[in-house]
Parts: structure tokens; C-alpha cells; sequence
């Protein structure tokens, strides 16, 4: 925990240009990235606040008091991510979960070196029911020639990620991201309208306590996945039983288990045989985080990050979390035991 006084605090843009500095290569564009996603995130987190009041939630043809079409929360978290990004020049291209290809960069405005993924609101079910809902961004160095960004861009490995992070909307509002320097947490102050430094260099606990898991796939799983669910709940008597939470919404769920360990896992199912959750903007930001953290992601064969992407909207298994807790999803999924 940072603490601050009532006449000096780390703000998000304080800690960003910090963290800059001990590169002197450094460009000032990923910083500038990262101070338009805390914006997009502060103007989303306004809107999920008044979620309730404003009438904004259900159908995305509801409308209006001014008969204008509505928009859903996720629709409308979409376009302000969109809309804070597109103009700054620091960008060659966007993807997000809510739109089905590639989003270009207007050619009226400039564009830069660097790809953007990105899911505006993860858990978007949980919205009407005032339940934790997230971001998630990707952010990918441009490796194509020219000045647009293409799909080429987007399908990079987890590894490559020059920075991630996530931001929750829960009982306050916490943006974490990393740029390969630790993990570090910014909670809102929202008489201040800043993110201010809560929680510098995070680490992952070892082994948790908290298994996260929706085991009402329990019938739908392969034998050596309910082998490590039995293992996480020590009813093989090889570790003492982990208590279950889950959320239903990742970022609320991977969260919990960051600041206080354990494991978050979306395994496949026969009805799901690619698991649900997508690599490029879900799974591999919150794996590069838990790693930077000290913790580790797997798909259940292979490290997260290190899954070579085919397509844009591609899902994948994941089991993220504490160190010690994702070396037993390795050994029990490879072995069946
Ligand atoms: P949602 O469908 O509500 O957007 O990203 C998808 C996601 O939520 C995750 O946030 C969440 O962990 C998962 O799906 C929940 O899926 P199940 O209901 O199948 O458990």
C-alpha cells in the first residue's frame, strides 16, 4: 500500500512518465497510450456508476426520452475506447471484443506505432444485476510495413506484449497494468477525478486460497480436469482443500486471486472444446500481469503467452494464478493425476 498525504500524491500520469524515464530510448508514445486508456477508463467507470439511474442498460435498439436509439453499456464502453484512441497518432490499428474485424485508424488522422486490443467490458452480463464488471487491453508493437496496422499486427504471441492491463469496476474503480516492470494498481479517486498509486509492484502469493472455477461444466469435462478440481478441493487428499469463488465476471474473478492468491481456470468442455474465453484481448493481458506479478498462465498444455494466435477472436483454455497453484494444473492435466 502507498500512502499519501493530504499534499502529495502519485498519480496514474506521475507514475507513467517515472517509469519512462528509466528507459532514455523511450518515445513518450506507449506512456501516452496508457494515459488515453486511464481517460477512456474514467469516463466508462462514469457511465457504470450511473448504470442504474441512467436507463442505459437492456436492448440496444431501447430508446430514449429524446426518442434516440440507446445504446448497451458494452456497446457504448466500445466507442469511448474507440473514440479516445483513434486520433492520438500513437495507434496503427484497434481490435475489440464488440466488433468483428479489424478497427482502422481513420486516414484523416495520423497513425503510429502501436496495436491495440482490446475487451471494453468483460462479465457484460453481470451489469444488470450491479456486479463487478472490467476492461482489458492488449497493447502489440506494429510489425507490418506501412502506416495502417492489419490483422498481421493483432496475431502476435502473449509475450510480445509491449503492455498490458485491466482495469475493474467493483466497490471502487482500479486500473492495473504492466509494461514488462511488475504489475502496478491505481485506484480512482473519484473526488479527484485521478488515479492515484495504491498498489506499486503487486505480487502474487505462492499458493492461494481461492479456486475460481464454474463447475457446473463438471459433467462436460475431460477426466483428467475433474482429476484437478478434486486435487484444487483436497478430496484426493494430496493438499488442503482451496476455498471456491467465482464471480462470473474474469477480471473480478483473476483480481481477487492477484492481491490474494490462488487460481482462476476456464477449462475446456465438450461443449466448449476450445474453452470460452478469448486469447488475444482476455486471456493473454491478465496473463502477462499475473506473471509480472510472480505468477504464471497456462491453455493446459503450453504457457499462455506463448500460444501462437491464428485468428482474431480466437478462445482458448486458461489457467491463471498463483505459481505453486498453476504447477499442479501442468503436472495433474499432463499426468491425470
Ligand atoms: P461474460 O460472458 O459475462 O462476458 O468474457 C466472458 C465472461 O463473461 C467472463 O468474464 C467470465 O469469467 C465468463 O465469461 C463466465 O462464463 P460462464 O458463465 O460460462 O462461467
Amino acid at each position: 500500500m502507498v500512502r499519501h498525504t493530504a499534499t502529495s500524491v502519485v498519480t496514474i500520469e506521475r507514475y507513467i512518465i517515472e517509469q519512462e524515464s528509466l528507459h532514455p530510448a523511450a518515445t513518450g508514445e506507449l506512456s501516452g497510450i496508457l494515459y488515453d486508456l486511464a481517460l477512456a477508463a474514467k469516463m466508462i467507470a462514469s457511465k457504470v456508476r450511473q448504470a442504474g439511474l441512467a436507463d442505459i442498460l437492456g436492448a440496444t435498439h431501447s430508446r430514449n426520452v429524446q426518442g434516440e436509439e440507446q445504446e448497451k453499456l458494452d456497446v457504448l464502453a466500445n466507442e469511448i475506447i474507440v473514440k479516445a484512441m483513434d486520433h492520438s497518432g500513437r495507434l496503427c490499428a484497434m481490435a475489440s471484443e464488440e466488433e468483428t474485424d479489424v478497427i482502422p485508424i481513420p486516414d484523416h488522422f495520423k497513425r503510429g506505432a502501436y496495436a491495440l486490443l482490446f475487451d471494453p467490458l468483460d462479465g457484460s452480463s453481470n451489469i444488470d444485476v450491479n456486479v463487478p464488471v472490467g476492461t482489458i487491453f492488449s497493447v502489440l508493437r506494429k510489425v507490418t510495413a506501412g502506416s495502417h496496422g492489419s490483422l498481421v499486427d493483432m496475431l502476435q504471441p502473449g509475450f510480445k506484449q509491449v503492455a498490458a492491463g485491466y482495469v475493474i469496476y467493483g466497490s471502487s474503480t482500479m486500473l492495473v497494468y504492466s509494461t514488462g516492470q511488475g504489475a502496478h494498481g491505481f485506484t480512482l479517486d473519484p473526488l479527484l477525478g485521478e488515479f492515484l498509486l495504491s498498489h506499486p509492484d503487486i505480487r502474487i502469493p505462492e499458493h492461494g486460497r481461492y479456486l475460481s472455477v464454474n463447475d457446473a461444466y463438471e459433467q462436460h469435462w475431460s477426466e483428467p480436469v475433474r482429476a484437478l478440481m478434486r486435487r484444487y478441493r483436497g478430496l484426493d487428499g494430496k493438499r488442503e482443500a482451496m476455498n471456491v469463488r467465482y464471480v462470473g465476471s474474469m477480471v473480478a474473478d483473476f483480481h481477487r486471486n492477484l492481491l490474494g492468491g490462488g487460481i482462476f481456470a476456464y477449462p475446456p468442455n465438450t461443449k466448449r472444446p476450445e474453452g470460452k474465453l478469448r486469447l488475444l484481448y482476455e486471456c493473454n493481458p491478465l496473463a502477462f500481469i499475473c506473471e509480472q506479478a510472480g505468477g504464471a498462465a497456462i491453455d493446459g498444455q503450453q504457457r499462455l503467452l506463448e500460444v501462437e494466435p491464428t485468428s482474431l477472436h480466437q478462445r482458448t483454455p486458461i489457467y491463471v494464478g498463483s505459481k505453486g497453484d498453476v504447477d499442479i494444473a501442468r503436472e495433474v492435466l499432463e499426468h491425470g493425476r
